[in-house]
């Protein structure tokens, strides 16, 4: 029999800056119910993509000097890079500059147009770049209420879709299929914003020109979003192949942050309906990864990155974390700090540890044979602990057909902490020394070895890696992947067989080192001109510094906030292990400040004794390559490799006094 399908998306990502924690998240979620269905027997297609249109992308790439399809290029291959890196492997993605993808957003619009969905009429009223969104009730002095933003005045001759024609459909739509929007509380949101009523939307745009031609029209482009939208057609084949369509089509799940629900579960079905397409089966709308209390993002310029967290501790640790730390649906705080002792808690001493211990035991007491249950040596507490067992598989399974990932883990955990307990319980080490208890023995191992071959089966999905080393340590040769996850665990218990070398899956690490080495990486994406070679070959330090967009403007009072004082180098060194980075002792008027900057690969140390440099003197404090900087020294990036060149005055200037 053929399997049944899965056909999940992530939101296809904007290309106006490079991939943050936020993004990843996403489709870390996306790949963890990816990997869960085809565990329960389904044939699952992911999807995910770049959105490259429109005129946020368009002025991005002109503040970066260079034209949107390069820039989207840049930016959508740095997409595919960290998905490679973090082994996120993707069976779609769409990016909305191709050619099959232009077909279907036309086709999907002419199928509306034909079913007198579409009109041509005029539109002027406020604009929101950086959402890509009419507002049709700005706050005062025109703000978004979105983002906040400055909104913009348009006036244009635009093409309206009928979507007040929808209202009643769409609340049928609500009623009918209950969990259409997930969570409820997001429905409810959803609910309330279509009774109170909807007006029709401009569909295409005619004051710019990066975007899909609209067929027959010199001056009209698709208004990003419907051509965003439709993407998730494009990818299973929507007016290129009509057999891979009917097969995946309509998407069982599009998981979205919230900010973008109205357009998935209002926009969307509406055009859906118009075009007499099928809808999608459900859309589930997480929360955000918020850092120190506001969401991640790169306007605010608080955004945290992937890559250093993957490399320092590991690909499944990063996973695990995003999955345990945030209930899916709810907001997120995201804590270097909380990473690490996760780390450390619940990897390295908890799952890591039980593994090393109770693999070594089997080979050390057993002579690596897989131990066998032995019923006459069964006691209570073994029963209990095999019940526990079932009802945590049980328990997780529910958790993971509900997407409740932070629970599913919980649960896995409390039963590691329980086989913890049961081993210093019985204690093995002492039941080894003495021959008649060598029966009991083999049960008390026979309990642990089993239990952590289900706590492996379950992990599976969130710790792909780590829990298929785990498996083939317990004795089993078939790749993980390929197991059936339902209530009949009884896979991978290996009678007979033997375990294979114990091998640290999770190091403990040293705290304060792994988050300085974090940070120093971090600070080399976020600036490349400060690179260090810990951070070197990475897919993100390597791209072109101005590969982002140029910043949001900013008030004047926000200038006012950064302190810029002429500083004179009093002393230079070179920072050990680090060939880019300088200690600088610098003069800058009421005292002497350590900084250190990226600077080495334009000025030897000796070079700069005596300079009057520009010093950022309320930075906060941070340590870079361990060492502490007390500000930040400014220098020009230079194209092609972010060069830096420092500032200099064409007049005498006094140390301290402050640039304005
Ligand atoms: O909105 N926390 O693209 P985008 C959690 N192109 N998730 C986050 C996040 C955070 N702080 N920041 C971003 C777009 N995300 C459109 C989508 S779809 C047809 C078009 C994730 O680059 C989350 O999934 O702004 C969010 O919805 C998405 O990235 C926004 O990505």
């Amino acid at each position: 029999m053929a399997k049944p399908k899965f056909y999940i998306t992530t939101p296809i990502y904007y290309v106006n800056a490079r991939p943050h924690l936020g993004h990843t998240y996403t489709t870390v979620v996306a790949d963890t119910i990816a990997r869960y269905k085809r565990m329960r027997g389904y044939d699952v297609v992911l999807l995910t993509g770049t959105d490259e249109h429109g005129q946020k992308v368009e002025r991005a790439a002109k503040a970066a000097g260079v034209s949107p399809q390069e820039f989207a290029d840049r930016i959508s291959a740095e997409y595919r890079a960290l998905w490679r890196e973090l082994d996120l492997p993707v069976d779609r993605f769409v990016r909305t500059t191709e050619p099959r993808h232009e077909r279907a957003v036309q086709m999907l619009f002419r199928k509306a147009q034909d079913q007198g969905y579409v009109y041509k009429g005029g539109y002027e009223g406020q604009y929101c770049v950086f959402d890509e969104m009419y507002v049709d009730e700005p706050l005062s002095g025109n703000l978004c209420p979105e983002c906040k933003r400055p909104t913009e005045r348009v006036r244009e001759e635009n093409y309206f879709f009928k979507l007040s024609a929808f209202q009643d459909r769409l609340l049928e739509l609500y009623e009918k299929q209950p969990d259409f929007i997930q969570p409820d509380t997001r429905r409810n949101e959803v609910l309330a914003f279509v009774r109170g009523g909807l007006r029709d939307l401009s569909i295409s745009r005619t004051s710019f020109k990066w975007g899909i031609p609209w067929p027959g029209e010199e001056k009209h482009i698709f208004y990003v979003w419907s051509d965003a939208l439709t993407s998730y057609m494009t990818g299973v084949g929507y007016a290129d192949d009509e057999v891979e369509f009917e097969k995946y089509w309509p998407a069982d799940m599009h998981l979205i942050g919230k900010e973008i629900l109205r357009f998935h579960a209002v926009y969307w079905p509406a055009f859906l309906m118009a075009a007499g397409e099928a809808l999608p089966k459900r859309v589930f709308a997480h929360g955000w990864w918020l850092f120190a209390d506001e969401k991640m993002s790169k306007s605010r310029g608080n955004m945290q990155y992937p890559q250093p967290i993957a490399r320092v501790l590991g690909i499944d640790a990063l996973r695990y974390f995003l999955l345990r730390d945030m209930v899916f649906g709810q907001d997120g705080n995201f804590s270097r700090d909380a990473l690490l002792t996760r780390y450390n808690s619940d990897l390295a001493n908890g799952l890591g540890n039980l593994t090393s211990r109770t693999i070594t035991m089997i080979e050390q007491y057993l002579g690596g044979r897989v131990p066998a249950r032995n019923p006459k040596e069964e006691n209570d507490r073994d029963r209990e602990v095999a019940e526990l067992q079932r009802g945590t598989c049980e328990e997780v399974l529910r958790y993971y057909e509900s997407y409740d990932f932070s629970r599913a883990l919980e649960s896995i955990w409390s039963l590691i902490a329980e086989i913890d307990k049961y081993l210093v319980e019985f204690q093995p080490w002492v039941l080894v020394k003495e021959k008649s208890k060598w029966g009991r023995l083999e049960m008390v191992l026979y309990t642990a070895y089993d239990a952590l071959r289900v706590v492996t089966l379950l992990a599976h999905p969130v710790l792909p890696h780590a829990t298929q080393k785990i498996w083939e340590q317990l004795g089993n040769s078939t790749p993980l992947a390929s197991q059936m996850l339902g209530n009949d665990l009884t896979v991978g218990h290996k009678q007979g067989g033997h375990v294979n070398k114990p091998e640290g899956v999770f190091p403990r690490v040293d705290k304060k080192e792994a988050f300085e080495r974090i940070e120093a990486m971090e600070e080399e994406i976020r600036n490349p001109a400060s690179t260090t070679p810990a951070a070197s070959g990475s897919t993100a330090g390597a791209a072109p510094a101005g590969a982002a967009a140029g910043p949001a403007k900013i008030g004047i009072e926000d200038f006012a906030k950064i302190e810029m004082r002429v500083g004179v180098v009093k002393s230079a060194e070179r920072v050990a292990g680090a060939d880019k980075l300088l200690k600088l002792l610098v003069d800058i008027g009421e005292e002497v400040r350590q900084v250190v900057a990226g600077i080495a690969t334009s000025y030897a140390p000796e070079d700069l004794i005596g300079k009057k440099v520009v010093v950022v003197a309320n930075l906060a404090p941070r340590k870079l390559r361990g060492v502490e900087s007390n500000g930040m020294i400014v220098a020009a990036s230079v194209a092609p490799d972010g060069r830096p060149v420092l500032c200099t005055f064409t007049e005498d200037v006094p140390a301290g006094a402050r640039l304005k």
